[in-house]
């Protein structure tokens, strides 16, 4: 996994994600900060849900290939402005996480993401039972998403 920077609400998923990705079996922690481990760049929510962090943001960005905007599946209770996936200048593409809890709306979580302004491909994985994640791996291995 290459210059990936994850983005989205606080709890969507996203240290868990890359846990997932690189086989990390540690227990997750709140992210308090921007960090920087093994190719992946994990952002704290706070940095989504807060605009006058979005200026962090976008200069971070500028050090991945690809940003990528965490959904959680369980959660439309926080909404990102629309076109905020717009403000990056690196391809940006969602993830819908925790597909593995039963009822949810896969139509309802994709059209918030797409309301945000992120494009195509849009995966849904599960970082607790790994369903989905193969698809994602092979996307960042493509080279689809290399500088
Ligand atoms: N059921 C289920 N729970 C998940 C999944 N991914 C993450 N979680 C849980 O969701 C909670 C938040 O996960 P984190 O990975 O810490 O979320 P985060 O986006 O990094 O949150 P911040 O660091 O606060 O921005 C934890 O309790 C995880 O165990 C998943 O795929 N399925
Ligand atoms: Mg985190």
């Amino acid at each position: 996994m290459k210059k990936v920077m994850l983005v989205g609400p606080v709890g969507a998923g996203k240290t868990s994600l890359i846990h997932a990705l690189q086989k990390d079996p540690k227990r997750v922690e709140k992210t308090q900060s921007i960090r920087f481990c093994d190719g992946a760049i994990d952002t704290p929510g706070e940095y989504a849900q807060i605009p006058r962090f979005y200026s962090a943001l976008m200069v971070t960005a500028m050090e991945a290939s690809v940003v990528v905007i965490v959904q959680d599946a369980t959660d439309l209770k926080i909404n990102l402005p629309p076109g905020f996936a717009m403000m990056f200048s690196r391809p940006v593409i969602g993830v819908v996480t925790k597909i593995d809890v039963p009822g949810i709306d896969r139509d309802k979580v994709k059209s918030r993401l797409l309301q945000i302004g992120v494009k195509e491909p849009i995966f849904f994985i599960s970082s607790h039972t790994g369903e989905g994640l193969d698809d994602l791996v092979e996307y960042f291995a493509e080279g689809r998403c290399k500088e």
